[in-house]
């Protein structure tokens, strides 16, 4: 059995001064004003507080803040941006938790062009990643709405998805080279940019996706893909969702893989994001009820991807799929286009109290999933409203459950148990996923025994002992308590 360390005295000031001295004054977060942002989760959900928030600003330094924490059996919560949605990178209220965050391991080390790498710190923002292979003709290809604040650490432990799934692949398909501090202090350095390393085993995969269990990532390799010359983007009002997932299928032959990404909404979403988020609108004429955000890029083909584009929508309409349709006719309209999904998250909050899942089903029984969910959460609670939205193109919904106009918010989310109930066990008979790429982290946690493979649960509590055998690690987030 591992060790728990949930009931842990906060570690004395000793032990703290041991670590301050690690990282020095400017590697510690003092202020009960700025630790908040490190305590809390961007949900709202989980509230707790840290020990002491640490900031170091090297692998080294990191390599010993965890020799000290595992030699005092003391757990750390390795903390990226903070932009995780299932509460596994906040301390809980004891008090016994060591926060380490990278924010100040921001430096890209390297980027070879000619080789399509780029070499970074953990620490380093998604969107500057993103910026600094543009600055080269590339593309880094992953790409979610939180990338202006979550750091590429924090991607690659949540194994994290986003919108270009669909052409790219989650967060561990960009990975060539990792640099991981294991639990002991240890620097375990795969740090390679090759294509082709069959030297035993691909230990840098274990570490992306397990959400800082088995060990802190400091440093990664990177693949960067040809910047696209040709992009087109397209909102279209759609006549269902089962016409959406035969646009689908048209839209990956007819440009032959060069789908990026094929979003799904719910009108709701949308009047969500017009009544809450500035300076939106809608850019069709009259309000529908289903849509689909599809962008299509490629090489140069002299124009041809447009061409394709509107070819593919005239028949949509012509065989009922699509009711209407605008194609991004500028930069900026693409720009407004992507603003109105990537604000979903932020226009659902003012609407209270919102119950959560995170689903994949295959892309196939995406139709039916929705409508079996929906009918399930009414019946559970009538008056809710689904917000159902998300990327299609990979079978993942957020498929997201707004309280009633008016009902009390304490009394729905009551309902979170429930509801997420109903809608795993839909998932689960459809041979789905209850978390498609946000990961488990504290809550989801319980909830694990019930949809994962006994053998699997089994293997990760043999793997997290062997790497973390005295229970450090991001303690109470992803593996089960043995008595569940
Ligand atoms: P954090 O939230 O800080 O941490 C996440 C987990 O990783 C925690 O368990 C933490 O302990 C661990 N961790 C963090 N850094 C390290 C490290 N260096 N080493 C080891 N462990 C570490 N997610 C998607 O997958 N797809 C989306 O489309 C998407 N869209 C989002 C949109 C919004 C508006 C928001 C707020 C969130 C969204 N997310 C999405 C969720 C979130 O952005 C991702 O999970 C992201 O990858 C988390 O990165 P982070 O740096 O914020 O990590
Ligand atoms: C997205 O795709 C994110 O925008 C967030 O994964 C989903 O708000 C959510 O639940
Ligand atoms: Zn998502």
């Amino acid at each position: 059995m591992m060790p728990s360390l949930d009931d842990a005295p906060p570690p004395g000031k000793e032990f703290l001064d041991r670590l301050r001295a690690i990282v020095g004054p400017k590697g510690i977060v003092d202020s009960t004003s700025e630790a908040a942002k490190f305590e809390r989760d961007e949900r709202g959900l989980f509230n707790g507080k840290a020990a002491i928030i640490l900031r170091p600003s090297s692998t080294e330094e990191v390599a010993a803040i965890l020799k000290a924490c595992n030699d005092a059996a003391v757990a750390v919560i390795p903390q990226g941006g903070n932009t995780g949605l299932v509460g596994g990178s906040t301390p809980t209220p004891a008090g016994n938790e060591i926060v380490l965050s990278l924010s100040r391991m921001n430096r890209i080390r390297g980027l070879d062009a000619a080789n399509d790498t780029i070499s970074v710190d953990a620490g380093c923002i998604l969107a500057e990643i993103q910026k600094a292979a543009a600055a080269v003709d590339r593309q880094f290809a992953l790409s979610l709405a939180a990338e202006g604040t979550c750091q590429i650490g924090g991607n690659l432990s949540t194994n994290a998805g986003g919108i270009n799934v669909l052409r790219f692949g989650m967060a561990r398909e960009q990975v060539l080279g990792l640099e991981v501090v294991l639990a002991d202090g240890r620097i375990l350095s795969t740090m390679n940019a090759l294509r082709k390393d069959n030297t035993g085993y691909d230990l840098k995969q274990i570490f992306i996706g397990a959400e800082g269990t088995l060990g802190v990532i400091t440093g990664a390799v990177l693949k960067l893909q040809p910047a696209p010359r040709e992009t087109s983007t397209c909102l279209v009002a759609v006549s269902s969702p089962a016409a959406a997932i035969e646009l689908l299928g048209r839209a990956k032959t007819g440009s032959g893989g060069n789908c990026v990404a094929f979003e799904l909404t719910h009108r709701r979403l949308l009047d969500f994001v017009f009544a809450h988020i500035p300076e939106t609108a809608d850019p069709l004429g009259r309000p529908y009820e289903w849509y689909v955000l599809a962008e299509f890029a490629a090489g140069d083909m002299g124009g041809a991807l447009m061409a394709m584009v509107e070819g593919l929508l005239e028949r949509a309409f012509e065989d009922g799929l699509a009711l209407d349709a605008t194609i991004a006719a500028s930069e900026a309209q693409r720009r407004a286009l992507w603003r109105l999904r990537e604000s979903m998250t932020e226009a659902q909050k003012p609407e209270g109290g919102s119950i959560k899942h995170d689903i994949a089903v295959p892309v196939s029984a995406v139709p039916e999933f929705l409508e079996k969910a929906r009918v399930a959460c009414e019946a559970l609670v009538p008056g809710c409203r689904v917000c159902a939205f998300g990327h299609a193109g990979d079978g993942n919904i957020h498929f997201n459950v707004s309280q009633p106009v008016g009902a009390d918010r304490a009394g729905f989310l009551a309902r979170w148990h429930d509801m997420n109930h109903a809608v795993h066990e839909i998932v689960a008979s459809m041979g789905g996923s209850i978390s498609a790429e946000h990961g488990i982290g504290r809550l989801k946690r319980d909830e694990l025994p019930f949809y994962k493979d006994a053998v699997a649960i089994d293997l990760m509590r043999a793997m997290k002992r062997a790497f973390d055998p005295n229970g450090i690690l991001n303690p109470g987030r992803v593996i089960p308590d043995p008595a569940n």
